[in-house]
């Protein structure tokens, strides 16, 4: 840190001076203005903290930055054992939360009935898996995942006892020449396995959304599906361009006298911005747990001004 400070110290320095030999050189003036512009480009995020100007933006707290960007935060940090691996049905991948005290974390709390939650995705959305890894006594992970060639993401989310839950992602690259998928036009329907299923409801930007899923097998309602993860379904957001992993929760959970096993599932998203966004539900059924994968196009929030604010809260400048 503190060497980071005298490095932008020293630059800024450099800048006083060298915007002063222009200054004097174009006669009077521009002296005080490059300094100021140089200081906020070179502090980057710090710069941006301090920018009270920019109501409104989701950008500009941490909290409300949204999950999965980070490879470390709040003392947390996730430390994959291997950074490139070849591509299988069953490739070996461990790894490790390592605490703040650098060590790697054992105690964990449950959410949705697991300790942590492995999320694996192509970069190009080609490819996903949603998996619970085992922990050996040294807190190491380790988890058989399905990968072809190319780039993936891999998000854990976890609460480790006594922190806040957070969501950490890594990047693991798998050898081998791919190609990369061409972007998915928005599908609300997909059929995986025989079943059916259906997406109605819209992401608007800044707003929580409601969002049903409806399950059919054979054009017939599917009104008994299987508890999965403490819910009828398992839903999760997936930003494109940067992969944000979005908090999605479930509308009520199986057994407390209200919420039907089906043909709907009903979950409550907030997206950050008007992208395109790729949702994938885990549903079981008759024992056995599928996939269904959908692409959605956020919409502006229509209810304040006009629409390039969204672009301007995106580039996370001006
Ligand atoms: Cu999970």
């Amino acid at each position: 840190m503190s060497v980071t400070v005298k490095l932008v110290g020293f630059l800024v320095a450099l800048a006083v001076v060298f915007g002063g030999a222009v200054g004097i050189g174009r006669a009077v003036g521009p002296v005080d203005a490059s300094p100021e512009a140089d200081h906020g480009d070179m502090e980057g995020m710090e710069g941006m903290e301090g920018m009270e100007g920019m109501e409104g933006m989701d950008m500009s707290g941490a909290a409300s930055i949204p999950k999965g960007l980070m490879v470390s935060q709040n003392g947390y940090s996730f430390r994959l054992d291997q950074t490139t691996v070849a591509p299988g049905s069953a490739v070996p991948v461990s790894f490790t939360i390592e605490g703040p005290d650098g060590s790697p974390v054992t105690e964990y709390d449950l959410e949705h009935e697991k300790e942590l939650h492995l999320i694996a995705v192509r970069r190009d959305f080609s490819g996903f898996q949603h998996v619970h890894p085992e922990r050996a006594e040294d807190g190491t992970w380790s988890v058989p995942l399905a990968l072809t060639a190319g780039q993936w993401r891999l998000f854990a989310d976890f609460k480790a006892s006594g922190a806040e839950a957070i969501t950490l992602g890594n990047d693991l690259a798998v050898r081998g020449a791919y190609r990369p998928a061409a972007p998915t036009t928005d599908t609300r329907s997909v059929t995986v396995d025989g079943y059916t299923v259906t997406l109605d409801g819209d992401l608007v930007s800044g707003e929580e959304a409601r969002l049903t899923l409806s399950v059919t097998r054979d054009g017939v309602p599917v009104t008994d599906l299987e508890p999965y993860l403490g819910a009828y379904g398992h839903l999760v957001a997936l930003r494109s361009g940067d992969l944000a992993y979005l908090h999605v929760h479930p509308e009520g959970t199986p057994g407390d006298g209200e919420t039907e096993p089906g043909p709907d599932v009903v979950f409550f998203a907030t997206v950050p911005s008007s992208h395109r966004y790729h949702l994938y539900l885990d549903f079981k059924h008759e024992g056995v747990v599928r996939t269904a994968a959908f692409t959605v196009t956020g919409s502006a929030d229509t209810s304040s001004d006009d629409e390039s604010d969204d672009d301007h809260a995106d580039d996370g400048a001006h």
